[in-house]
């Protein structure tokens, strides 16, 4: 890309952060997502961290008091200067303040990938100072709470890795891998009618989950908060799922957390040992060596979902990753289902080109996201392929120069899609800028 339209490109995903800041956060979407959302503050700190650190540390100060008392960070924050029916399910269809030890702001029950302890590295990395290292102080042990409450709370399979309770804690709400583990989820499309969904106000229906997607949502959350969202007797909840993306990032937050340790003052060691033992576990649970591919485990079954999606290949973000799966994950990436390659001709989609069920409109269900790009490209460097990590930047790129910062794109034109104006699409091509 020509330092020009560079340059051009990281305006605009400057001026878009900046429209999307709100006091104490950053909105991933003025219109779609106007609270503030647990992964997505993630990636917006690792590309404030370019401009503006003082707010990159804002944004996950801000997340973190809201944590629960069990360590879980809750996937929204809700703003309470927001008029009801600003976003659906909002803060009274949630209810957490009857929860026990529920922060004293409006919160989901629920969680999202634990991508934090690597932004909070990767920020400071970016921008050390005085300022940082007391962040790091105060994040860190809110960051080993979150840890403690994955690894402790949500081993319901017992084998050392966290589970989801609802497609929204894997952030990748309407994948196909999710279609197995929900088939069994009671619910009709009617039960919408009692609801005012509030996404397809502002985004075309086709592009979004369907109805019924959204009944079995909603009846999960039911189901979760009718026992005050307690993990007692996780066993019983309807959605039990091992998703290779959130137990790669609980991974990765140990390696991350090992080196805040060390800023700190704290013993990087059991971080370590933990490192290890959650990318041992993934391996030993989700990788499939009849397909070589990493893919979700649905405990109501005990078995690995049929559905080749993109959460296979994020794996690759895990340092201490064997060679074997390395290779797995690099043939898969290459394979014409995902098309990684140096120069690549269409940008990475969400889900096997290849299959019946990929719908290029579909949010999860085939679209191009930044987010996922990004993960990928910071696994290919870690595991020295620079060659497809720079192709795979150059399309990422490529996409919002075309495009502007949408939430997602279409993956054969690169048509935007969803909203315009979104924040970690902006946050974390600014990244790739910086780091290519
Ligand atoms: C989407 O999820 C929310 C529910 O959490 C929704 O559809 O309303 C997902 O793309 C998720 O990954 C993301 O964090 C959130 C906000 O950008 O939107």
């Amino acid at each position: 890309m020509s330092a020009e339209r560079a340059a051009l490109l990281r305006r605009l995903a400057v001026t878009t952060l900046q429209a999307n800041w709100e006091h104490d956060h950053t909105v991933p979407s003025r219109t779609l997502y106007p609270h503030q959302w647990s992964w997505d503050s993630a990636f917006i700190a690792v590309g404030l961290a370019h401009v503006r650190p003082d707010r990159a540390w804002r944004e996950l100060r801000t997340l973190f008091s809201a944590q629960w008392a069990d360590g879980r960070v809750p996937h929204i924050v809700f703003n309470p200067a927001l008029p009801v029916g600003t976003y659906f399910p909002g803060p009274v269809f949630w209810d957490s303040s009857r929860a026990a030890g529920a922060p004293a702001a409006a919160t989901s029950g629920i969680v999202q990938p634990p991508v934090h302890a690597a932004a909070a590295w990767l920020v400071h990395r970016r921008a050390p100072s005085e300022a940082s290292v007391q962040a790091l102080r105060w994040l860190y042990p809110r960051l080993v709470a979150q840890q403690r409450y994955l690894t402790r709370r949500r081993d319901v399979g017992g084998g050392g890795l966290a589970c989801i309770v609802h497609p929204w804690e894997s952030g990748v709400d309407n994948s196909p891998a999710w279609d197995g583990p929900l088939a069994g989820v009671p619910a009709e499309a009617a039960v919408m009618r009692a609801y005012r969904r509030h996404d397809i106000a502002h985004a075309a229906a086709a592009h979004r989950p369907t109805d019924l997607d959204y009944a079995r949502y909603v009846a999960i959350v039911a189901a979760y908060r009718a026992v005050g969202y307690r993990d007692d007797r996780l066993a019983e909840q309807p959605f039990l799922v091992e998703c290779p993306l959130v137990n790669a990032a609980l991974g990765v937050a140990e390696h991350a957390l090992a080196r805040i340790a060390g800023v700190v003052g704290a013993d990087p060691g059991p971080h370590r040992d933990r490192a290890a033992r959650i990318t041992e576990a993934l391996v030993a649970r989700l990788f499939d060596p009849a397909t070589g591919t990493f893919r979700p485990r649905d405990l109501r079954t005990d078995r690995l979902v049929p559905a080749r999606t993109v959460l296979g290949l994020i794996p690759l973000i895990l340092p201490d990753l064997p060679a074997r799966q390395v290779g797995a994950v690099l043939a898969e990436a290459c394979s014409p289902r995902f098309g990684l390659a140096a120069r690549m001709d269409r940008p990475l989609p969400t889900h096997d080109r290849t299959a019946p069920d990929f719908e290029p409109l579909r949010y999860w269900r085939g679209p191009s996201w930044v987010n996922i790009a990004w993960l990928l490209w910071r696994g290919l460097r870690t595991h020295h392929r620079p060659d497809l990590a720079a192709g795979l930047r150059e399309s990422m790129c490529d996409l919002v120069a075309r495009g502007g910062c949408h939430e997602y794109f279409h993956p054969d034109t690169g048509a935007g899609l969803g909203s315009p104006a979104f924040s970690w699409t902006a946050a974390l091509v600014l990244d790739a800028l910086a780091e290519g």
